[in-house]
Formats: C-alpha cells, sequence, structure tokens
C-alpha cells in the first residue's frame, strides 16, 4: 500500500481532489530520469524498451514532463549499459535505430526533449578501441600517435587505480577492470567524443548527461574542469541550444558544487538538495522553512555571479541514490513527501525526477534495487518489467499500486506531482531563470520571491503540520495554491494563512 496510514493525521477524511488547469508542457522545464529496462516492455520479454516509452510518451506528457534523460542507451557489456562497446548503436535489448528515431519524432510531437547518458571516462574492455589498444601495447606498437595505445593509460607497472589485463600489462579503470579509463588528453580521443555527439545531435537529441565527471582525471578538480569546458564548448558549437549537465561533483555542501562550474557545461546535479545532501529533508523536520530558503536562495545568487548562464538541476534521488520514498516521517507521511516534492520542483533551474517518483516507488541497497521496475498497474500486468537478476530488495516493502490506481485516487501522491508540475509548466518562464530572494515571513515558511525581466512571484511554503498565518505586509495576492489536505487557507488584504504542508503562488 501506498502510505495511506492516517496516524495523528492533519486530515482525517482526506478525500478531495486536486484542482488541476489542463496545462501544456511546451516550454515547461521538468525532467524526467528513466531506465529503460525498468520502464514499459512492448515486446512481452519482461525487459523495458524503446518502443514501450514511446508507448508512454502520452503518460508522460499528461504528468506534464517537458525533457527525458535515458540512462544509457548503447550496447554494452553490463544490465546497467554503463560499459559502451559501441556509441553509435543501440542496446538490442532496447530496440533498434529505427525505434530510437520513431520515438524521438513521438517525442518532439509532445514537447518532449531528450537527452542521452554519454559515458566516455571509460569505455567496456570488450570495445574495439580497448582491444585494439591492449594488442598494440602488447606488441610494443604504439609509434602512431593515432594508436589506440593512446586511448586509455597503458602501463608496465601495477599503480593505484590500475587493473591487470594479462602479460604484465595495466591500464588505469577506476570503477573495475570491465570499464577501462580513457586517456581524455589525447586529441584523437577527443575527436571520437566529438563525432559520437554530433551524430547524436544530427539524428536529433537535444543533449548529455555526463557519467562520472570527477573520474575524468581523478583527483584533480581543474584538469576535469578543462575537459568539461571543451566538451561544453564542442556541444554548443555543434548545436548551440543543447543541453549538457553534468552528474557530479557527488559534493555535499554549495560550495563543493560551485567548484565546479567554472567548467562551461550548462549544469551539474545538484547533490547538496538531494537525498545525499539532505538539505531540503533536513530543514523540512526541523521546520526551518526560512532557512532553506536562505541557503538555496544563496546558492542561486553565487552560481549567476560566478556563471549567469548556468542552470540549476535540483533532483531528490536518482539511479545511484536510495529513492526519496524510502525516507520516512513519523507521522503524515504522504504529506510531507507532497511538501518536499512541491518545493523542489518549483526551484529554478530544471528539476530533475526520478522515474516512480510519481508513484512513491522504493528501493535501496545495491544498485539494482536502486533501479526497479515502474508500476503502471496493481491488476494489470501488461507492459510490467522485470528486476535485474541480482536484484534483491524485499518486495513486501515495496508499493503495489501502480500509475492507473493512483490515478483513481483524487488526491494521491499522483495527482499531487501532476499539480505541482502543472503549476511550474505555467509559470516556467518566471521560474526556470529567476533570480531569487528569501524572504524571512516566518521562520517555518519557505518563502522565495522569483525575478525575471519585469516579471515576479512569491511562492510561499508551509513545512510543518500547522496552518501559519502572517500579518501581508507586502500587499500580496493569491495566483494559485497547490493543498494537499482539504485546508485553502486564505489571503486577505491584512493577513496570508498558509495551510499545513501547502503552497502559496502570489504576486
Ligand atoms: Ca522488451
Amino acid at each position: 500500500m501506498l502510505s495511506t496510514l492516517v496516524s495523528g493525521c492533519v486530515n482525517p477524511t482526506p478525500s478531495f481532489s486536486y484542482d488541476i488547469e489542463p496545462i501544456s508542457n511546451e516550454g515547461g522545464s521538468v525532467w524526467y530520469e528513466i531506465f529503460i529496462q525498468s520502464f514499459y516492455d512492448a515486446n512481452g520479454d519482461g525487459i523495458g524498451d524503446l518502443n514501450g516509452v514511446t508507448e508512454k510518451l502520452d503518460y508522460l506528457q499528461d504528468l506534464g514532463v517537458s525533457g527525458i534523460w535515458f540512462m544509457p542507451i548503447h550496447p554494452g557489456g553490463s544490465y546497467h549499459l554503463y560499459d559502451v562497446t559501441n556509441y553509435y548503436e543501440i542496446a538490442p535489448k532496447y530496440g533498434t535505430m529505427f525505434d530510437f528515431q520513431y520515438y524521438l519524432e513521438e517525442a518532439k510531437a509532445r514537447n518532449i526533449k531528450t537527452i542521452l547518458d554519454l559515458v566516455v571516462n571509460h569505455t567496456s574492455n570488450s570495445h574495439p578501441w580497448f582491444q585494439e589498444g591492449l594488442l598494440d601495447f602488447v606488441n610494443d606498437d604504439c609509434g602512431s600517435p593515432a594508436s589506440k595505445c593512446h586511448y586509455y593509460n597503458f602501463a608496465r607497472t601495477r599503480s593505484e587505480g590500475y587493473e591487470p589485463y594479462g602479460g604484465g600489462v595495466y591500464a588505469e579503470a577506476r570503477f573495475w577492470s570491465g570499464m577501462p579509463d580513457l586517456n581524455l588528453e589525447n586529441p584523437f580521443v577527443r575527436d571520437e567524443i566529438e563525432a559520437i555527439m554530433k551524430y547524436w545531435f544530427d539524428l536529433g537529441v537535444d543533449g548529455f548527461r555526463l557519467d562520472a565527471v570527477t573520474s575524468y582525471f581523478t583527483g584533480d578538480v581543474n584538469r576535469n574542469i578543462e575537459f568539461l569546458s571543451w566538451l561544453g564548448d564542442t556541444a554548443k558549437a555543434i548545436k548551440s541550444d543543447s543541453f549538457i549537465v553534468a552528474e557530479g561533483p557527488w559534493s555535499m555542501t554549495s560550495n563543493g558544487l560551485l567548484q565546479y562550474y567554472p567548467g562551461r557545461v550548462d549544469s551539474y546535479f545538484n547533490f547538496p538538495v538531494s537525498v545525499t545532501g539532505n538539505r531540503i529533508v533536513d530543514r523540512v523536520r526541523l521546520e526551518q522553512g526560512y532557512d532553506l530558503a536562505r541557503v538555496n536562495a544563496l546558492f542561486n545568487q553565487n552560481l549567476h555571479a560566478l556563471r549567469p548562464d548556468a542552470i540549476d538541476t535540483p533532483f531528490l534521488s536518482n539511479h545511484d541514490q536510495s529513492r526519496m520514498a524510502g525516507i520516512q516521517f513519523v507521522e503524515n507521511n504522504e504529506l510531507y513527501h507532497k511538501l518536499i516534492a512541491s518545493i523542489y520542483l518549483l526551484m529554478p533551474g530544471r528539476p530533475f525526477m526520478y522515474y516512480g517518483e510519481e508513484i512513491g516507488l522504493k528501493g535501496s541497497g545495491r544498485d539494482e534495487n536502486k533501479r526497479l521496475p515502474f508500476i503502471w498497474s496493481e491488476t494489470d500486468q501488461t507492459g510490467q518489467t522485470n528486476p535485474a537478476s541480482a536484484a534483491d530488495y524485499n518486495m513486501s516493502l515495496q508499493v503495489t499500486q501502480g500509475v492507473e490506481d493512483l490515478k483513481l485516487i483524487p488526491n494521491s501522491l499522483w495527482h499531487h506531482y501532476q499539480k505541482v508540475i502543472s503549476i511550474r509548466n505555467k509559470y516556467n518562464d518566471v521560474i526556470e531563470k529567476a533570480a531569487v530572494t528569501a524572504l524571512n515571513l516566518d521562520t517555518r515558511l519557505y518563502t522565495m520571491q522569483y525575478e525575471q525581466g519585469n516579471q515576479d512571484l512569491t511562492i510561499m511554503t508551509n513545512v510543518t503540520d500547522s496552518p501559519i498565518t502572517i500579518s501581508n505586509t507586502l500587499g500580496l495576492s493569491l495566483l494559485e495554491g497547490i493543498f494537499p489536505t482539504t485546508d485553502k487557507g486564505s489571503v486577505s488584504a491584512d493577513t496570508i494563512t498558509v495551510p499545513a504542508f501547502s503552497t502559496l503562488i502570489l504576486s
């Protein structure tokens, strides 16, 4: 069961509907990360596939998302495909190039952009580059600058981060021997990466998510930044409106994150607000709404002082983290999850959801458990995928209701996500690139003033389980509300009452 347990609940008979206007996803900026294998299986082999995603594009448009990040789609050795053997093909289990082109056409028709995982820190050790390079190195045949010897960091002696490949030959492989690190200083390797990006841009993809960027040159931030800048500039030269978002750094602090922004890619995932840094969850637990606003606003200000063109990417969790839904609040658990979704999906930048978040999908422990099958319906198994074989999550803890079930519950988590995203899309032209200021109207209120051009908004969220009333000293009026309970609060010339767990959009 999704958490409908209501102990000490604010609202013992929570039967109401979210009031959702039909808002287009066009021009919105909520993105959605998909592990294709676990999403929707169109051909009945238990493995999610590209045709399955295409079938569910109407679903994603209905939810309101405007972009998709695909985890790797290329052939590779592991179930997750982060060990690429061919950057120009589609993994057979996911379909064909024709399926991908058909997907892109259908996605564009629904205003949905697409970015691909670009894994260039390393390849598979089965990639032909590595096989050729190893052979040349073994044969002492590395004389030509174009030799694949120089695509990797081969050595005759072992040092830290190097793995053995037989015959006394070692190569740098920071993750494991199946994923040897590319030599990103090599201009021939850079030419290969440029050609890969151009190939997928020409097919119609909108950008890339860069895997493992802090491992490009392990332990050397400056060289990582230099390479990221080369990659970002190269992408923009091919496609000026492309979107490049880098995985890391996995820093807990704003300063750790800002350290990478001199690298000229559009964005770096905001780990401090995710379940790793836990900024949002922690401040909500402590009822420190203003402090959360203060820290988020300060980050936004510092970011734009450093890089006016940069775009933040707030998110809660991804395929490498325990899922958000596993975080438990003692009371009103589902209401707290709704509240946290309201906060991060309305932050400036491009928020990234992880597939299944909208149904409260759980997963923690080994990686396979963090990438478990999406649930479409409790009763209809059409399209249902199987977990990766190594998954060992205790499925008695997993939710059982899927999208179709939650759509029938008017105040479900699913409808909450749809509501928040509809508000996001409606005001995205103000929110996405806004300059933000934190307002201290009450320490328990998360209040942000958004300014973009001559437009402004004030977004006020009550991070507690009780209503809060303040004086309306700023003379704000109500545009919209996101109300996860039956309490709709009030805004008058004198006072503003924000219901528990609720968000007001004011001007
Ligand atoms: Ca399939």
